[in-house]
């Protein structure tokens, strides 16, 4: 089954664990890879809006080798694509309004794309505004959506779909203050009909549960799983129990 067939057809919010390859060393890799042997991680998303010396298919290589879990290249630029993973997100940045990133990017990937033989899943990616400046949103030289405005956030999402998006991905930005509003998601959802993917500053169960609540279709957690790697359990498990 692919990715997206797995997202569609779940009967629960899905988990993805992102994994930056800078700090993909294998001593902080051993908890994640034991995590998705105990069925705790849907999916591994690998990536990140700047690499500063890591290697993204060195730890696609070493999730895929451990685990069975499908590892999904969430690419911050072209350098990062990567045959090995299973799947890509193949953004497109409709929240911001700099053309290298709506469909720069994306022209010069194609034909290499065009060779290889992952699931490429066409994604709407939408940052918004999370209470500070993120590298995603300098890197792209883009505005964030502002926070309080889910309406806006919903025609963008709608546009999206409109436009043949098979997937949302709201993205309070790696290391946000403040994640995406439970508004925001609810306003998302009652607009779309394809699934949504939230992420950004999720650092509690509380926080995962209520996104899931509200119909987000995967919840993504880098920074907090650093941080505080119980979190991972315990965003697995209130998952579970919804
Ligand atoms: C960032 O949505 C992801 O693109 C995850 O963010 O690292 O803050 O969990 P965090």
């Amino acid at each position: 089954m692919g990715v997206l067939e797995k997202i569609v057809s779940a009967d629960r919010t899905c988990f993805a664990v992102l994994v930056d390859p800078d700090k993909a060393q294998p001593s902080r890799l051993e908890g994640l890879v034991a995590a998705a042997n105990s069925g705790m991680v849907d999916f591994f998303f690998v990536g990140g809006s700047h690499i500063s010396g890591g290697d993204i298919s060195r730890t696609i290589a070493y999730l895929k080798e451990r685990t069975t879990v499908p590892v999904v290249l969430f690419p911050g630029c072209v350098l990062q694509l990567d045959p090995s993973a299973h799947a890509m997100l193949f953004l497109s940045l409709i929240s911001g309004r700099n053309p290298e990133y709506l469909i720069g990017q994306q022209v010069i990937a194609a034909p290499y794309l065009r060779t290889f033989s992952q699931e490429i899943i066409p994604t709407g990616y939408m940052l918004i505004d999370g209470g500070r400046m993120t590298t995603a949103t300098y890197m792209s030289s883009s505005l964030p959506l502002p926070a309080d405005k889910p309406q806006l956030a919903a025609s963008t999402a709608l546009a999206g779909e409109m436009l043949g998006m098979k997937l949302i991905y709201a993205d309070a930005g790696s290391g946000a203050q403040t994640c995406i509003s439970p508004e925001m998601i609810r306003a998302i959802k009652e607009f779309t009909q394809i699934p949504l993917v939230v992420g950004g500053g999720i650092n509690s169960k509380e926080k995962a549960r209520e996104m899931a609540r509200q119909g987000a279709d995967v919840i993504v957690v880098g920074n907090g799983i650093e941080d505080r790697p119980q979190l991972l359990r315990e965003i697995a498990e209130s998952l579970k129990d919804q």
